[in-house]
């Protein structure tokens, strides 16, 4: 059966890219497939977090998913420390990959830069607890954005030397899922890096909680050239810039980047981008007004997170208990 499995780092606040290349696909998937979405917890501390905030930006991703419209009816909604089998076959995971396929990993090699001595050995195996993740529930299908298809690539590495080097058939080989306008959003301030939730300066992202204000400040102040907007899709090759706007433009309003062109085709950017703060804010606003909500009875959250958490143990412990058999790890 199809089972589609994601999750999300609570590193920091969620932003627009959080929610456009994964959120919102994840929604979109609820319903059609059975859906288990998770709040990364253990990947978060591969960086230093300070405590309470990692367990309140742990209840702000809870809160994101089920404001953007995830419902814990239909989805299993949980935090990865929960469920201790994700350690636990991350540790097995670590036992299979290579050094060298973990050495080819191109966001260890962007986020520990020049500093790769001194990172922890956690960022490192990040990529093989993240297939633990995946393949502890049998995932078939993995929304993700285009920044991580070379992890879940890696999965699809893990899963077939594990089932070769025990003669089994047992983890499937698992698809990621990166269609859509949204899968690499940009930096505001600079169109060739990602947005992320610890980049550097608050101005380069939209934050999913930011107020309409701010919104329209960031959209206002965003890096573009002084070009308008082409006559057709194929004039934004090789401006960045203009690109992630009308992605972004197109992703919120649920159309093609082909669509946006056609509206706005020679649109200078003095209409173009209060356009799209109205829009982002039209479309986010509700949102972060339910995360708010939310937010004001962290005691709910758990709940929903403990009782996710229950049924993600009942699908994941049969498969960690199956794979110790296989490994030949004693049970008694
Ligand atoms: N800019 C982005 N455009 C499209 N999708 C994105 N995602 C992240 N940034 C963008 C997708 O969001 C999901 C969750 O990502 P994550 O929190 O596990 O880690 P990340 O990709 O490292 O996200 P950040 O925001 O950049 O966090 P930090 O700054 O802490 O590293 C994934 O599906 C990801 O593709």
């Amino acid at each position: 059966t199809p089972r589609v499995f994601s999750g999300i780092k609570p590193s920091g606040g969620l932003q627009l890219g959080n929610y456009l290349g994964a959120i919102k696909r994840f929604v979109g998937m609820q319903g059609e497939m059975e859906t288990v979405y998770c709040v990364v917890d253990l990947h978060a501390i591969t960086v230093w977090q300070d405590p309470a905030e990692l367990a309140s930006a742990t209840r702000e991703v809870a809160a994101g998913y089920l404001a953007a419209g995830l419902d814990p009816t239909k989805s299993i909604l949980f935090n990865q420390s929960q469920v201790s089998a994700h350690a636990e076959l991350g540790w097995i995971f670590n036992c299979v990959a290579r050094v060298g396929w973990m050495n080819r990993m191109t966001q260890f090699k962007d986020k520990a830069g020049a500093n790769a001595e001194k990172v922890s050995l956690g960022l490192y195996a990040y990529p093989s607890l993240m297939a633990a993740d995946i393949l502890l529930y049998h995932a078939t299908h993995v929304p993700v954005g285009e920044d991580q298809k070379q992890h879940v690539e890696l999965t699809r590495d893990i899963a077939a030397k594990f089932n070769h080097d025990y003669k089994q058939d047992f983890f499937p080989i698992t698809e990621p899922v990166t269609e859509g306008p949204a899968t690499r959003i940009m930096n505001l301030r600079d169109g060739t890096k990602k947005m992320s939730k610890s980049g550097e300066s608050d101005m380069e992202r939209i934050n999913m909680t930011d107020k309409a204000e701010v919104i329209a400040k960031k959209f206002k102040k965003a890096k573009t050239d002084p070009e308008p907007l082409p006559e057709t899709v194929e004039g934004l090759a090789g401006r960045p810039e203009a690109r992630n706007l009308v992605d972004i433009y197109a992703a919120l309003n649920d159309t093609t980047p082909e669509a946006v062109i056609a509206e706005y085709a020679g649109a200078g950017w003095g209409r173009f981008k209060p356009a799209l703060a109205d829009l982002a804010v039209a479309k986010l606003s509700p949102i972060a007004d339910e995360m708010a909500r939310l937010m004001d009875d962290p005691a709910e959250i758990d709940r929903v997170l403990a009782d996710g958490s229950a049924r993600a143990r009942e699908i994941a412990n049969p498969i960690l208990q199956k794979t110790y058999d296989i490994v030949g790890l004693l049970r008694s």
